[in-house]
């Protein structure tokens, strides 16, 4: 019992190091965020700066959500992806879609004329423009710099001869 119980204990912490060497654990996003799976407004590039703006990894999901008449398939090229190309096969509203390569995914929408108005996305691995990792925080101010050597030693110094006259005092 106790050896599983360390067991189960162990696979905990491997799975913990695991996604803690992975940087993260799998993100989900919904494609346009408030916008949803849409027409863009007029004129926009609203789902290329949403792209642009993520930063997507290997496990990552991507969802779409909308209301009314969409649909989203995925395209096999860019080529396909700039002539709109009817890929067959669409998905209704929720799908769900997780990065398993790094190969760039083009979605479009093939109500209409969706996607000659803007309804298209490109979800590219370790995208894009701004991909550069924060800036480091500044360092913590240093509360120990009062507490130099010498106090901490005497300090210790002071427990461990009361622990020592305390066990003098235990065995008298
Ligand atoms: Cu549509």
């Amino acid at each position: 019992m106790a050896n599983q119980m360390g067991l189960h204990v162990g696979c905990l912490l491997l799975v913990v190091a695991v996604a803690l060497l992975k940087g993260a654990a799998a993100d989900n996003y919904t494609v346009g965020d408030d916008l949803g799976w849409t027409i863009p407004p007029a004129g926009s590039i609203a789902y290329k700066t949403w792209a642009n703006k993520k930063s997507f990894q290997i496990g990552d999901t991507i969802v779409f959500n909308w209301t009314g008449n969409h649909n989203v398939g995925g395209v096999a090229s860019k080529e396909e992806y700039d002539k709109c190309t009817d890929p067959g096969i669409v998905f209704g509203p929720g799908v769900r879609i997780e990065i398993n390569s790094t190969d760039t995914l083009y979605f479009i929408c093939t109500v209409g004329d969706h996607c000659e108005r803007g309804q298209k996305v490109t979800i590219t691995v370790g995208s894009a423009a701004n991909n550069s990792s924060p800036p480091p925080p500044p360092p913590p101010p240093s509360y120990a710099s009062s507490l130099t050597p010498t106090t901490l030693g005497s300090f210790f110094g002071l427990i461990i001869s009361t622990l020592v006259a305390i066990s003098f005092l235990d065995h008298s």
